[in-house]
C-alpha cells in the first residue's frame, strides 16, 4: 500500500512525477472546492507536500488533515508554515535549507547590479530604439567598492558576503545576534547599518517577527542615494513606505523579488523605472530547483522509513 500524500499548490513537474511514482499522491489544485474536499477525504493523508514560498501549511490546512504525519516542504523559508500546530501535533516537518544559497545570492547581486547599473532599464531604452534615434543613457552607480550593509547573516546572507568581496566591497551586517567567527562586521542598530550602506540586501526571515523591519525610518536613513534590494520575504518590507521612497526619491532605487501579496505586484512599482522587479525566481534554476526536488522526496523517504525527515525544520 502506497502511502498517500497531499500536495498542495504548484510543484515541479518532475518532482510531482517522482512522487506519483512513489506515493498515492492527490492534488488538491485539481479539485473544484478544495474546502469540501478536505471536509470528505481530510483524513485519507499522512503526508502533505508543499513549497515554502507558495500555499505553505497554513493552520486551517494542517487542521483539515487530522491524520497528518509529515509535511515536505520545497523550499527554505518556514514564514507559511504553523509550525506551532505541527509541533503540537508531532507533525514532522522537512525543508529544504543550503542547496538553495548560491542561486538566491547570485539573485541578490543580479537586482544589486541591475539597479545600480540600469541594465534592464537600458535594455528597455535599446528596444525601444532610443539608442538609434540619437538619444542618451544616463549613468548608473557604481557598485565595486561601495559599501553593502545585509540585513540577516544566516546562510545566504554569508554567501551574499563571500559574493560581494569579488566586488571589493566593504560589507556589514544586522542580525538580533552576531555571528561568531563571521569575518564583517555586524551592526545592533538597523538604521545605522542602513545609514551607512551604500546597498542594503535584505535577507532574513520572514514571519511575524521581521514584518516591516524596513520601514520608513529605514529608507530615510538609507537616503537619496542608496539602494534596497530584498530576497527574502514580501512582509519584511513596509511595501506602501518603500513606493513613496521610490517615488519621492527618498532611496535611489530597489531591486525585488519578493511582494507582501503575490503574485500582485503594486501598480505603483509597476510605472517606476528605479525598480527592478522579478517574480519570485531567486531559487529558480534547473540545478538549484533539481536538488529541492530531492530533498523534498528524501525527506518523505526518510520520514517513511525512519520516522524522522532527513532535513529538520527548526520548531516554532
Ligand atoms: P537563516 O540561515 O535562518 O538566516 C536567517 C537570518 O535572519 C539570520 O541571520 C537571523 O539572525 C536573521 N533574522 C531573523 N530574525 C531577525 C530579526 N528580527 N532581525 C534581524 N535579523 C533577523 O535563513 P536562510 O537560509 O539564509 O534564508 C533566509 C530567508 O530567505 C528564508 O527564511 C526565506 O524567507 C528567504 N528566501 C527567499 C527565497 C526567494 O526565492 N526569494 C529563496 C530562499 C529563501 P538572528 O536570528 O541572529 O537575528
Ligand atoms: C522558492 C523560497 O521560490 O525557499 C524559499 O523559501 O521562497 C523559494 O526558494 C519557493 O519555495 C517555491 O515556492
Amino acid at each position: 500500500m502506497k502511502h498517500r500524500i497531499l500536495q498542495a499548490g504548484r510543484l515541479l513537474p518532475a518532482l510531482e512525477q517522482r512522487l506519483a511514482a512513489d506515493y498515492a499522491l492527490h492534488r488538491l489544485a485539481d479539485e473544484a472546492d478544495p474546502d469540501a474536499f478536505l471536509a470528505r477525504h481530510g483524513a485519507d493523508f499522512a503526508g502533505l507536500v508543499t513549497s515554502a514560498g507558495g500555499t505553505g501549511a497554513p493552520t486551517a490546512l494542517i487542521g483539515a488533515l487530522p491524520s497528518l504525519r509529515v509535511i515536505s516542504s520545497f523550499g527554505v523559508g518556514l514564514d507559511r508554515i504553523d509550525l506551532t500546530a505541527a509541533h503540537a501535533r508531532g507533525i514532522a516537518v522537512g525543508y529544504t535549507p543550503d542547496v538553495l544559497n548560491d542561486c538566491v545570492a547570485d539573485t541578490a547581486f543580479a537586482l544589486l547590479l541591475d539597479v545600480a547599473r540600469r541594465t534592464a532599464e537600458a535594455d528597455r531604452f535599446v528596444r525601444a530604439g532610443r539608442w538609434a534615434s540619437g538619444q542618451v543613457f544616463g549613468l548608473g552607480r557604481k557598485v565595486s567598492g561601495a559599501r553593502l550593509g545585509i540585513v540577516g547573516l544566516g546562510r545566504i546572507g554569508q554567501t551574499i558576503a563571500r559574493r560581494a568581496g569579488g566586488f571589493d566591497m566593504d560589507v556589514r551586517y544586522h542580525s538580533r545576534r552576531a555571528v561568531a567567527g563571521a569575518p564583517w562586521a555586524h551592526e545592533p542598530a538597523l538604521l545605522e547599518l542602513a545609514r551607512w550602506a551604500d546597498f542594503l540586501v535584505v535577507i532574513t526571515a520572514g514571519g511575524t517577527e521581521t514584518r516591516h523591519l524596513i520601514e520608513a525610518q529605514v529608507l530615510q536613513a538609507l537616503g537619496p542615494q542608496g539602494f534596497l534590494v530584498n530576497v527574502s520575504r514580501g512582509s519584511v518590507v513596509d511595501e506602501a513606505a518603500l513606493v513613496q521612497a521610490l517615488q519621492s526619491g527618498a532611496i535611489a532605487g530597489a531591486g525585488l523579488d519578493v511582494y507582501q501579496d503575490e503574485p500582485r505586484v503594486p501598480e505603483a512599482l509597476l510605472s517606476l523605472d528605479n525598480v527592478v522587479l522579478l517574480p519570485h525566481v531567486a531559487s529558480a534554476t534547473h540545478e538549484t530547483r533539481r536538488a529541492m526536488a530531492e530533498l523534498v522526496l528524501a525527506n518523505l523517504q526518510s520520514f517513511f522509513a525512519t520516522g524522522r525527515v532527513a532535513v529538520v525544520a527548526p520548531t516554532a
